[in-house]
Parts: structure tokens; sequence; C-alpha cells
């Protein structure tokens, strides 16, 4: 059946909440490979995350965001960078042609080696403090949540990391700032879209606008207080040979709100080669359902809306 992804049916369903404070680690862990499996898209609580840190985060980048423009374009991507990271504003006409109503910040939080404080925000002063923090507590929570994955599969826990990269899985730090809109069909947040990467773990403040698509209908991701969403991205969907789905989802807007959200993607570096974990297509039966891709060649015809086998 053809997937009519422009319809405006909104489910009262909602994406799965999973505590992961629960001492019971095997039901934690079944709940996160069913979300996965089902959904590509949960929300977890209880993560470990400090609320106080989230809280840090989120008035950091709010700060940045209102700061004069001039004082943005210091961190401006570059016009002539082939890469993604520094600051822009309204740059991606969506499918039917709506201008987008957002701005954004990209810059890597880690590994190390990747981390280029040019395109770090130097104001507020506690913005360079609260991400370092930051990514030293995502790193840990997406390790844990890998490793439930990767034994969801039947495999070892390091096999989904491994398969991104190892030690060099970049971990791209986005803020997307959506202000409020009068007239939310002339313009668009983010539109209808699978993530490119592995896993995106977001977090955002309390104006509504984040819906994911199942079953027919999109479905608002509800405001839980330092809840963090966990995304299913195209390169999970390939290396689990299908198992694990990556997930439809767009960022609405919101009349009178200014909505933030603070995704971070976990990739892998761009000559990275990945495809379906080798493991998972050894018998006969289980064929290999995606080829293998240069990580690099991979993004770009995704970006390019070319095909992919
Ligand atoms: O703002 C959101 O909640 C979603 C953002 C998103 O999907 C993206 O930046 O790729």
């Amino acid at each position: 059946m053809e997937m009519n992804t422009n319809q405006n049916n909104i489910s009262s369903r909602d994406i799965p909440v999973i505590d992961l404070s629960n001492h019971d680690e095997e039901l934690v862990a079944r709940a996160v490979v069913k979300a996965s499996e089902e959904w590509g898209i949960f929300q977890v609580v209880n993560h470990g995350i400090p609320t106080e840190l989230i809280r840090r985060l989120q008035e950091a980048g709010k700060e940045f965001f209102e700061l004069p423009e001039t004082e943005k374009e210091a961190v401006a991507k570059p016009k002539d960078s082939m890469d993604t990271e520094g600051y822009r504003t309204k740059y991606q006409k969506d499918m039917e042609g709506r201008d987008p109503w957002v701005d954004h910040l990209f810059h890597r939080i880690w590994p190390p080696s990747r981390v280029s404080h040019r395109f770090w925000p130097k104001s507020p002063p506690e913005y360079i403090k609260v991400n370092e923090e930051y990514a030293t507590h995502i790193k840990k929570l997406s390790e844990k949540l890998m490793e439930w994955l990767s034994e969801g599969l039947g495999l070892k826990r390091e096999a989904l990391k491994e398969g991104l990269g190892g030690e060099t899985v970049e971990y791209l730090m986005k803020i997307n700032y959506y202000p409020p809109c009068p007239d939310p069909d002339m313009v668009v947040g983010a539109p209808d879209h699978t993530d490119v990467n592995g896993i995106t773990l977001l977090v955002a403040n309390e104006a509504l606008g984040l819906q994911a698509f199942k079953d027919d209908h999109w479905i608002d991701a509800k405001y839980i207080t330092s809840g963090i969403i966990v995304i299913i991205g195209d390169q999970f969907l390939r290396m689990s040979n299908g198992k694990y789905k990556s997930v439809v989802h767009r960022a609405t807007m919101d009349k009178e709100k200014t909505r933030i959200s603070w995704p971070v993607f976990l990739e892998s570096s761009l000559d990275h080669v990945f495809g379906p974990l080798p493991e998972l297509t050894t018998d006969d039966e289980s064929v290999p359902k995606f080829k293998p891709y240069v990580y690099k060649d991979f993004k770009f015809r995704k970006l390019k809306k070319l095909s992919l086998d």
C-alpha cells in the first residue's frame, strides 16, 4: 500500500514511553527492542541524565538563538563549506515548495578529535561546558540503548556500535529554533523525513510539534519534562537488516509559542562502510535486504533523492 504522509490524520495513540529506572533490565531491554521494531520511535524517562543538565542545555541554546543576528553569524556555516557544522537561517523548501520557518545550529560534540569549537557559541559563556557535560551523558545513554538493540538482534552487546564505527562514531548536535508561526499552512518546520544516521536522541521544549507517522496516522510526541525521544534512523534500519524501523517524522509549527528541539544524531564517519550486520545474514534464509554503502555516498544519495539499494 502506498504511504500517504500528506494527510492530516492525527491519532490519539501515544508513542511508547519507557522508564529506564525499572530494575528489571530484561523487561526494559525488551520494551526498547519492541518499540524499535514496531514504531522506530519511543521516549525514555528516568534515563540517568540529570534534569538540571537538560534544563541548562536548553537555557544555553535558547539564549544563543535570542542573540542579535550579527552575533549568531559568528558561528555561521561558511558559504563554501561542504560540512554540516555552523549556524544557518531558513534554508530548505519542503516537497510542496513551502518556505521553512526554522533556524539551525549544528556542531559535533563527540569524539574529541572531531570537535571544532569554531562552531560552538561563545555566548552564553556556559554553552561550552554544558554541551561537554551533555556529550558525556548522551554517549553513555546511547551506548546502553545500542547494547539492548544489539542483543535484540541476537548479537553481542557491542555489535551495533561497532557496525556504526566503534569509537569513531560521531555525535552531531543540532538545535532547531522554530519561532511562532501565524499561518502553519504556508511554511514548514521540519518536512516529513527519516533520519539518515543510526539513532537520534532528542530533547525539546514544551511547545508541541514533533509527529511520527504510523499506520497511516500522524502521532504527536507528548511533552514529558526531561523525556528523551529516541528515533531509529536509516543506518540502523539497514544494519538490522530491516528489523528496526526508521520512522517517518516531521515537526509542525505552533501559532503562539517558539519551539526548540535539540536532536543529537549518532552517525558513522564519512568513509565508514556500513550495511546489514554480517552475523545477521549468515544462513540461507536471511539474505541481506540492503547493499553496503560508504556513509558519505549514502548521505549524498539520500540528500539528492537518488535511488538507494
Ligand atoms: O524538531 C523536531 O522535533 C524534529 C527535528 C527533526 O526531525 C530534525 O531536525 O531532523
